[in-house]
């Protein structure tokens, strides 16, 4: 009895809560519309109307997407691509002459909502915002019902058709309750906030501004408002001011504009000092507020010159940077606000001053952060890799251009909007007969988007991103936007990196007049992988460094390229994949859980203002070394710090050691130790900047007990793999030498020109790395080990002879008989006769045979491959002695 008298007071006390809250809502109102969602995939049914039965349904919050799991590695391509269901009851009693909104900030991609069981409005396209009216479907008693219905099924009429980034399905971003008066700052604008702000002129001391206000009056009158704009720094400074008449006719929209001519005393916005001011916006009746809005301001000018590059405020601005992509393990691409701006201070730390959102227009916390921190930033529509050739895809990708330009128009931060990344991409495989109609197609809609980028917004450049393909020039897309955005892998997908100056002076001698980007450079490294010979393509944290560190250079040593962006600041999803890493991009500066990998120190050291100095190898502690002969007693530990101060002293164990001079962002220590525990201090100017404990480990040259030999060869790699899981240590390949151990015959393996095969080796996603690597007709695996017992593991598999980015979606495993077949012996007994790998477990399965064999005096362990057909194949050898 007491509980229900309780519960009866708190349904009156709120009931009446609601009322008085009606009575006083004024203005704009938004509160968050993120919790008490039920999910379901797959429902067999639709959710429209409300059914008290949510058995099977999960409990979820926004943001929220339901690929964050089936896109990691599982052992099989593909994610889940369709419908899924969010439902939700919630209480609102609608007050009259009040109208009510859903804001989605995104929704992967094809988004329909029903209120009460009435559809209220679908979204086309996953990467913008939209508005979703509640107003003529709510209850009067107050009880609602909420249904969304999203879809990421592929639809040749949406982009992006292809890409490598995954398109992870869901409510993935926040959403909004929106409450305004009846009459209000446009709500239908393509989801823009319906107050458009340029700055058309702008000098050190004055600026013109000029606001253009959407307005909507819902009611069924015709209306006199007040409309109050002010210019602020901060509550304090009203930086200007202006009160204006408008009248409004009954149901219906117009636009008014307010401009200030000459606007004084503020401060400009630039990269080193983004100072924001706001334009706060209110809309009376008869000194009552309807609606209200805040959106933010900068003054600045800037240009870009086809020689010189680009100028912010006068001043000549290297723009460097990085590209960016929204998701992260495991949450997909349901990043919360924190995690958004945890990248953007990553990315100021670097010490960068420009950001890519590529593919697609990103999180508002994201414009937010980089209008307050100083990015310029490069914004584009998910069209990538190809076209559809048909009007409705056209169409969706003009809207989505509308969307993304209306919705950050007023960022100080966006400088360029970009509409097409690598649109001949997927040109090479498509059937010859559709190429002409392709071209064509491609062509119009390029001129079509430059167009209406234009006719929106003539005060910021616009761009495409192209690949070295010469599609772009013959076609004359290349002439077409105002900035020529190249994505360019020279030294790592292809050629070397010297070619990659080569081949942008030539682009500039061709084309003298076209504005140079460079919208992406990078290459891929995985914190397992560590290289004293670093090479093209191998993945290792060293060649990530060398990569970034020529380009880099090469980039900042020709000023008719107005920037850069490296490719990418975090590694991403892309389910399709094949890498070091499976299911990933790993051309991250950090890795998916925002660890900075070296090669983000190096950014840091060649950009930062401020003084840094950090060691190298963030995640590795331990250095081993194979001795190169009976009496090597030293590792060789190469160990390096990023900074850009002049140098840099090393203290080992507290003792100094000496001073390196930095270059190109490194100081190099190149140190031989004996076997320990080291740490290392760096000292700047004598202050100690960071500490660093290593261990270092010498495997002997000749074994004298079975008890202490643990042999892991990382075969036809000239790296060591390193498991994350458990530390152990697969060393870079040896040859065999007399008394000691190693391989005997065969060749590393290279796909093309790039050393191992990159494929997804399915069911050890953890160890990808470690068979990846082949050597190929090898003879045999020799170890001069005193007698004992071993146990002896054997790591092959039979690779796909090509390469390729991106795997196929196979449903099942492709077997491939005949193609080598061999027999492995260890001290000639047979352990494996006529092995087929193809034939027995199929392309990319790995096969793991271990086994135990006894070592008798003098004879040593001899494992060898005996080539029946074909060469045989093997990635990986440990040897472990397990006593006698
Ligand atoms: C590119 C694409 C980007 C890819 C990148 C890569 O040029 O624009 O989407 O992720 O290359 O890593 O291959």
């Amino acid at each position: 009895m007491k509980r229900y008298v309780c519960m009866v007071m708190v349904i009156l006390f709120s009931y009446k809560f609601t009322l008085e809250a009606q009575v006083r809502s004024v203005g704009r109102s938004k509160v968050s519309f993120d919790s008490g969602w039920l999910f379901q995939k797959d429902s067999i049914g639709d959710a429209v109307l409300p059914n008290a039965d949510s058995f099977n349904w999960q409990s979820v919050q926004l943001p929220h997407t339901w690929n964050d799991k089936d896109v990691l590695a599982d052992g099989k391509r593909g994610y889940y691509r369709g419908i899924a269901w969010y439902k939700k009851s919630f209480r609102l009693i609608p007050e009259s002459g009040r109208q009510y909104f859903l804001q989605f900030e995104g929704s992967n991609q094809v988004t329909e909502v029903f209120v009460n069981g009435k559809f209220a409005g679908k979204h086309i396209g996953g990467y913008s915002s939209f508005n979703v009216e509640l107003t003529p479907f709510l209850n009067l008693s107050g009880e609602q019902y909420i249904s969304v219905k999203v879809d990421n099924s592929f639809d040749k009429n949406i982009p992006p058709l292809s890409a490598d980034f995954t398109f992870f399905g869901g409510i993935y971003r926040p959403v909004h309750l929106i409450t305004t008066g009846d009459k209000h700052f446009s709500m239908s604008d393509y989801g823009g906030p319906g107050i458009y702000i340029s700055t058309p002129k702008v000098s050190e001391k004055k600026a013109e501004v000029i606001i253009e206000y959407h307005l909507q009056n819902k009611s069924n009158e015709k209306v006199k408002l007040s409309l109050e704009t002010f210019i602020r720094k901060d509550t304090e400074s009203v930086l200007a001011e202006k009160r204006s008449n408008v009248t409004i006719e009954a149901s219906s929209n117009m636009i008014f504009k307010v401009t200030f001519k000459n606007v004084e005393n503020f401060e400009l916005w630039s990269t080193e000092m983004p100072v924001v001011y706001y334009v706060e916006s209110s809309l009376k009746e008869n000194g009552k507020t309807l609606d209200n809005l805040t959106q933010p301001l900068g003054f600045r000018w800037f240009s870009f010159d086809a020689n010189k590059g680009f100028f912010l405020n006068g001043k000549n601005v290297k723009l460097i940077g990085a590209n960016r992509h929204q998701d992260r393990i495991p949450y997909g691409n349901a990043l919360s606000n924190d995690m958004h701006r945890q990248d953007m201070q990553l990315l100021k730390e670097m010490g960068v001053n420009f950001l890519r959102n590529a593919h697609y227009p990103q999180a508002t916390e994201i414009l937010d952060n980089s209008d307050q921190l100083g990015f310029v930033v490069w914004e584009e529509i998910p069209l990538v890799n190809e076209v559809n050739v048909s009007e409705e895809h056209n169409q969706n990708a003009e809207n989505m251009l509308k969307e993304m330009i209306k919705q950050h128009y007023n960022h100080p931060s966006i400088f360029i909007w970009a509409y097409m990344n690598e649109i001949y991409w997927a040109h090479r495989f498509k059937p010859e007969q559709e190429i002409p109609i392709r071209n064509k197609a491609t062509l119009e809609l390029t001129q079509r988007l430059e167009n209406l980028t234009r006719q929106i917004d003539p005060h910021r450049y616009t761009a495409i991103a192209m690949h070295n393909y010469s599609l772009y020039d013959e076609s004359g897309i290349g002439d077409i936007p105002m900035i020529a955005g190249w994505n360019l892998y020279h030294g790592w997908y292809y050629d070397k990196y010297e070619d990659f100056g080569k081949y942008m002076d030539e682009q500039h001698k061709k084309y003298p007049n076209r504005i140079h980007f460079i919208s992406e450079y990078g290459a891929g490294s995985d914190v397992r992988l560590y290289s004293e010979k670093p090479e093209k393509f191998d993945f290792t944290m060293e060649e990530q460094v060398r990569f970034i560190q020529s380009l880099t250079s090469q980039i900042i040593a020709r000023p008719y390229i107005s920037g850069g962006a490296i490719w990418n600041l975090v590694d991403f999803s892309s389910e399709r994949r094949v890498d070091a890493t499976s299911h990933m991009n790993n051309k991250g500066l950090v890795t998916h859980n925002r660890k900075p990998k070296d090669a983000y120190f190096l950014m840091q050291a060649l950009l930062s203002e401020k003084p840094v100095a950090t060691f190298g190898y963030p995640f590795r502690t331990d250095w081993k070394h194979i001795a190169t002969s009976p009496s090597d007693t030293l590792v060789p530990v190469r160990m390096y710090a990023f900074s850009n101060c002049e140098k840099l002293s090393l203290l080992i164990n507290n003792q100094f050691h000496s001073v390196s001079q930095t270059r190109n962002g490194m100081a190099v220590w190149d140190l031989s130790l004996p076997e320990g525990k080291y740490v290392f201090s760096l000292q700047e100017n004598s202050k100690n900047v960071q500490n660093k404990s290593i261990q270092t480990k010498l495997i002997p040259y000749q074994f004298e007990t079975n008890k202490e030999i643990d042999i892991a060869m990382n075969l036809g790699a000239n790296y060591a793999f390193i498991d994350s899981r458990t530390g152990q240590y697969w060393l870079p390949e040896k040859e065999y030498s007399e008394g000691s151990f190693g391989f005997i015959g065969g060749k590393q393996l290279y796909v093309g020109d790039k050393i191992g095969t990159k494929e997804d080796i399915l069911a050890v996603d953890e160890e990808d790395p470690l068979y990846q690597a082949i050597r190929v007709g090898m003879s045999e695996f020799r170890a001069d080990v005193p007698e004992g017992v071993y146990e002896v593991e054997v790591l092959m598999v039979e690779y796909v002879p090509k390469s390729r980015r991106f795997a196929d979606e196979d449903k099942e495993v492709t077997r491939q008989p005949n193609k080598r077949i061999f027999s492995i012996f260890a001290n000639e007994s047979l352990i494996e006769d006529n092995l087929d790998l193809g034939a027995n477990y199929g392309l990319n399965v790995p096969y793991r045979l271990v086994f135990k064999t006894k070592v008798t005096k003098d004879n040593g362990l001899s494992i060898k491959f005996q080539p029946i057909k074909g060469e045989p194949v093997v990635s990986g050898i440990r040897i472990r002695g397990v006593g006698y």
